[in-house]
């Protein structure tokens, strides 16, 4: 089992799993995502990606929210957060698709992706850490290092929103695929670009994908949307993952009152990301435009 999950991730890109939210912990996350999605929406809560700006920085220039930034921050006060990103399920999958031990690996972020509610959005056709504009060799050499961490989405409610190239984490663009990610631009139809599929997760189900992957998202302001969008890296990779981590804003999570919310597990990941940020020496730019 365990050389199957990891040999999909590899050869697709990505892998669906099931089962990593038990039963008693699910209505708990709800119950918390509730709550913060409240507090993003009437203005009390200022971390949050907002509509008409893709990636960070997120601005603040509309009032609506396509997703709450930094779920585990203290002043959230939500310790479900922390608990599950921490819990034996998750680590357990993590480390077999990073093909590491538990003591390699950094916490990176937590956040949560909902749905927007005045109007919908979408996000163009992107890789998470490569330019739209990287020639082909970049492409290729940008691909080959990511291999130090894995993103995932666990979906609370059904979410369709998630469109992948399946194999294009391994692969530069075609021509084709090019020019239908070379702009700013969200699709108007995400299936027109070569070798797309739209994912579907029902609630409690996880999808693991590598995060260079070429992918993008559409948003419906009617479909309700919770959906929990994390990361971890291996430490190993050294400065690899720094700046597609680090540009998201971490400081909140270097002082005292982070990690005294933190179990053993958890202050031993977040040192290794502590470690990580001490030694990128300050502001480490931005992945993308947009
Ligand atoms: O909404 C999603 O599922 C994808 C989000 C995404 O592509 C991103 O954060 O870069």
């Amino acid at each position: 089992m365990s050389g199957s999950i990891k040999d999909t991730y590899d050869n697709q890109g990505f892998v669906v799993l099931g089962g990593l939210i038990p039963p008693e912990r699910f209505e708990e996350l709800k119950a918390a995502c509730d709550r913060v999605i409240s507090r993003t929406r009437n203005g009390e809560w200022a971390h949050r990606r907002t509509v008409g700006k893709q990636f960070p920085p997120y601005g603040d220039d509309d009032s609506d929210s396509w997703g709450v930034q930094h779920v585990m921050h203290p002043d959230l006060g939500e310790s479900a957060f922390a608990k599950w990103y921490c819990s034996d399920a998750l680590v357990e999958v993590v480390t077999q698709l990073l093909a590491c031990d538990a003591g390699d690996l950094q916490m990176e972020l937590f956040n949560l992706l909902i749905n927007p509610i005045s109007h919908s959005f979408a996000l163009r056709w992107h890789r998470d850490d490569v330019s739209e504009k990287a020639t082909e060799q970049e492409e290729q050499q940008a691909l080959a290092i990511w291999h130090h961490g894995v993103q995932w989405n666990t979906a609370l409610y059904e979410d369709r929103c998630l469109y992948i190239v399946p194999g294009s984490h391994k692969q530069p663009r075609t021509p084709e695929q090019r020019s239908l990610s070379s702009s700013q631009v969200p699709p108007e139809n995400p299936l027109d670009m070569p070798g797309a599929i739209q994912l579907t997760l029902h609630p409690g189900e996880t999808v693991f994908y590598n995060s260079n992957i070429l992918h993008c998202a559409t948003y419906d302001s009617k479909t309700p949307r919770a959906t929990l969008h994390s990361c971890m890296g291996d430490s190993r990779g050294g400065s690899t993952r720094a700046r597609n981590i680090l540009q998201h804003g971490l400081e909140w999570m270097t002082g005292t009152s982070f990690y005294d919310t933190l179990d053993a597990r958890g202050k031993a990941m977040l040192s290794r990301l502590l470690d990580l940020h001490k030694s990128s020496g300050g502001h480490v730019g931005y992945s993308l435009d947009g």
